[in-house]
């Protein structure tokens, strides 16, 4: 048997179910392995697509996801996608081919590639080693969340493996959970003893059913109100006392209770200027905690009166387990009663801009709020119109959120909610795009058709990259190189096989309604011609902190 095949197939046995990417001749032996070992291979129609769908399914399915990509430009046009999954922290294993012949046109130091992006990098090297090497990578993406590029050298895939060399998985301990010092949780407990309205902040390293059930029965005992950061969304969506996303995109209630708290504590959060708003979430006199398993992370982002280095499920339970006397903390009947009045921001009044030609995309958002089953997977695109999903529509729980967000790209959206969707197989996967962003990866709307999924993408419409129109129109700059004439966006999904709606008022979301109701034989694309007169309120705020 040849290393390619070996590679694939000991990686298979050891629990890599999913392979996302595009396939060349220095990919397509160890990737077909795969597939005749039982993962699943999902073609993109490009490397960039198939890195995002892989990270997003890595994210929403809590498991490592591998990426099969081709020598060379397979690995350059996958980059975007990588950077974002490696400053996230996904365990996300990309396996590509690799020319080291001095004079082979795909040659580049793909391991610099890889470290430049904040990927971990390691190599097959020999036919003896070589499934080693394999498991060694995969371990690593998995035990240290990390993206790990495994770069597989053409003429080692030719390799034959000698005898003896075993395929099967070999049992890996889980890993280990990091213990808070008695002194932290002890620390941590004070200042939980001495807040009166203490809020939580939930972020990345608090994506567990385990760490939220922690979380909440810690917070329940201090009287805690519950948000998280964005890629969060959705981790406490049941309880009444969840203040949903701290940010940018908080609700002005939210926004209120964060700055009036006297204790934020960041659960496996950075506490970054997008989750502090700047730092103007944080009241005069607060005291800021962090809790993370990263040391590095502590006080990274802004000065914190308390670090404990710890996981955030065996913080909290320590922390419960010390005692303390139970009390209402910032549950007062006045706050219960307020966000049950507007804590939502579909209940936040606010001025109809919508016209007989654009509608306004807060109308647009709470109408599809109501109109799409709750039951749903939202992924979302970068720019100026990506407040209003992740503020208005409502998500199942965390795993209903894909929010790819880390390195700022546009262009990711459609893919992060293809592979949300394929790892939330029962719930309707909503994408939602700028048009910039739309038409940089419409390119995937030929994989959401063929995979069957009955996506919903929405298209917030305005001939143009808003998000720089806004930042430069008010200083009266010229705006030609980011404004453009408009685009039949349903026409080019019609393209593709979906079915498309173009939407100029709240009337013409009927056909989104019929599509939910059925029978649904095509995914539907809505082409939302949107108002833009200004900026979306959040990026009005981020230009003010910059
Ligand atoms: C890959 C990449 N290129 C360029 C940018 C700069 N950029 C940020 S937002 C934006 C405009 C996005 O336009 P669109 O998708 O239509 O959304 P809108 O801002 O109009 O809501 C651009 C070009 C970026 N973030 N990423």
């Amino acid at each position: 048997m040849k290393v390619a095949e070996a590679v694939g197939r000991a990686l298979t046995a050891a629990g890599v179910d999913h392979v996302f990417g595009v396939v060349g001749s220095g990919n397509f032996h160890f990737t077909n392995a795969m597939v005749a070992a039982g993962a699943r291979f999902v073609a993109a129609r490009h490397e960039g697509g198939a890195a995002t769908m892989a990270d997003a399914y890595a994210r929403t399915g809590g498991t490592v996801a591998a990426l099969s990509l081709h020598q060379g430009p397979g690995l350059t046009n996958a980059l975007t996608g990588i950077t974002e999954a490696a400053k996230s922290r996904t365990p996300l294993l990309v396996l590509a081919a690799e020319a080291t012949a001095q004079r082979s046109n795909f040659r580049i130091d793909q391991a610099v590639l890889a470290h430049s992006v904040g990927a971990l990098s390691a190599r097959v090297t020999t036919a003896h080693d070589a499934v080693d090497q394999a498991r060694a990578a995969l371990r690593r993406a998995r035990h240290e969340r990390r993206t790990v590029l495994l770069n597989l050298p053409l003429e080692v895939q030719a390799l034959d493996v000698p005898e003896g060399v075993s395929l099967d998985a070999v049992p890996l301990p889980d890993p280990e959970q990091a213990e808070p010092s008695q002194k932290g949780v002890t620390d941590l407990v004070r200042v939980l003893g001495a807040s009166r309205r203490p809020v939580f902040v939930a972020g990345r390293g608090a994506r567990t059913p385990a760490a939220r059930d922690a979380l909440t029965a810690l917070a329940d005992r201090y009287g805690a109100l519950l948000a998280t950061s964005a890629v969060a969304r959705g981790l406490f969506h049941d309880s009444p006392w969840s203040l949903d996303v701290s940010g940018g995109f908080a609700s002005p209630l939210a926004t209120e209770l964060i700055q009036d708290a006297d204790l934020i504590v960041g659960w496996g959060c950075a506490l970054n200027m997008w989750t502090m708003r700047h730092g103007s979430l944080i009241g005069p006199d607060a005291t800021v905690v962090q809790i993370d398993d990263d040391p590095e992370a502590l006080g990274a982002h802004r000065p914190i009166d308390l670090g404990v280095h710890g996981d955030v499920e065996r913080t909290a339970r320590r922390a419960s387990e010390a005692g303390g006397a139970g009390r209402a903390g910032y549950r007062t009947p006045e706050v219960s009663g307020a966000l049950a009045a507007r804590g939502r921001w579909p209940d936040v009044p606010y001025e109809d801009e919508s016209t007989r030609e654009r509608i306004d995309p807060r109308t647009l958002s709470i109408a599809l709020d109501e109109i799409l089953p709750a039951e749903r997977v939202v992924g979302v695109d970068s720019g100026n119109f990506m407040g209003y999903p992740s503020a208005y529509l409502s998500v199942p729980d965390h795993n209903g959120f894909c929010f790819t967000q880390a390195f700022q790209s546009i262009g990711l959206g459609l893919a992060t909610t293809i592979g949300a969707a394929l790892a939330q197989p029962d719930r309707l996967p909503v994408a939602v795009l700028g048009d910039g962003g739309a038409l940089m990866s419409a390119v995937e709307l030929d994989t959401v058709r063929r995979l069957g999924l009955p996506m919903v993408v929405v298209v917030h419409n305005d001939e143009g990259y808003g998000a720089e129109v806004h930042h430069f129109g008010p200083d009266g700059f010229p705006l030609d190189t980011v404004t453009f004439p408009e685009t039949d966006i349903a026409a080019i999904a019609r393209g593709y096989g979906f079915e498309a709606v173009t939407v100029r008022t709240r009337a013409d979301l009927k056909a989104v309604a019929d599509w939910v109701a059925g029978p649904r034989s095509a995914p539907l694309l809505v082409d939302a011609k949107v108002t833009r007169e200004h900026g979306a309120w959040w990026l009005e705020e981020a230009f003010r902190g910059h």
